[in-house]
């Protein structure tokens, strides 16, 4: 019986691609990297310094661990000023319905983000009052596709994975929820997530009615 959700932040509650994408490129520019948007899809989901390793490897680039660190904070400082702008307009189409409709119904609910800014997000957003666990890149240290954080916010809810399903728009986060045992709902393209166990192209078209008809038990 389905009692929980684990809800991804980036690109299932907000879009901050693109925010990602311009502070990525600003750090790639200064120091004379190729970055365009194919190499942004690739960081979907995985940690900071996993993705400026990503970077790196797409530059056949090498550098050291105190320096790639400080480049990764020069990105963050980028990245963490244009969240100044984001404001509770800044859902996804649909998201804070079922974020809702979910409060309404009782539902136990989680946030598993890879971002050590979910917190600064959520509150942009006047979002964190429909979580219950806020799980987060500071909750776990082996990130997607490893299942930690999911496997973080259902023991925090007192679930089993069995009992969870998890939202994500990453390949490696539907890659992480199988591999934790929880059920799976992708929003985002069948190229990306036809792995999950139900998808929709849009978070507009996941209402709470969709997925009960799909996970009854
Ligand atoms: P930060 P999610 C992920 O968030 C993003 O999708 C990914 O692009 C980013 O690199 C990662 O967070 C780390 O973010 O630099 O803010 O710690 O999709 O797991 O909510
Ligand atoms: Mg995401």
């Amino acid at each position: 019986m389905i009692k929980g959700f684990i809800f991804d932040l980036d690109g299932v509650i907000t879009d901050t691609a693109e925010s990602h994408y311009k502070a990525w490129k600003k750090l790639s520019d200064d120091m004379g990297w190729d970055f365009d948007h194919e190499v942004n899809d690739k960081l979907r989901g995985i940690s900071r310094m996993d993705s400026i390793q990503v970077i790196l490897d797409h530059n056949n680039t090498s550098l050291d661990a105190e320096t790639l660190a400080k480049l990764a904070t020069k990105k963050n400082d980028i990245y963490v000023a244009s969240l100044e702008t984001m404001t509770p307009d800044d859902y996804l189409p649909g998201a804070k319905e079922l974020l809702t409709h979910l409060r309404t119904e009782g539902f136990s609910v989680a946030l598993g983000s890879a971002s050590k800014n979910a917190i600064k997000v959520l509150e942009q957003l006047n979002a964190s009052g429909y979580f219950d666990v806020i799980g987060d890149g500071n909750s776990v240290s082996k990130s997607k596709p490893e299942p930690d954080i999911f496997l973080y916010g259902a023991e925090k809810l007192n679930l089993q994975p069995e009992e969870c399903i998890v939202f994500e728009d990453a390949e490696s986060g539907i890659d992480a929820a199988k591999a934790g045992g929880f059920h799976s709902v992708g929003i985002g393209p069948k190229e990306r997530l036809g792995h999950a166990d139900l998808r929709f192209d849009t978070m507009a078209e996941a209402t709470l009615f969709e997925i009960k008809s799909y996970f009854k038990d």
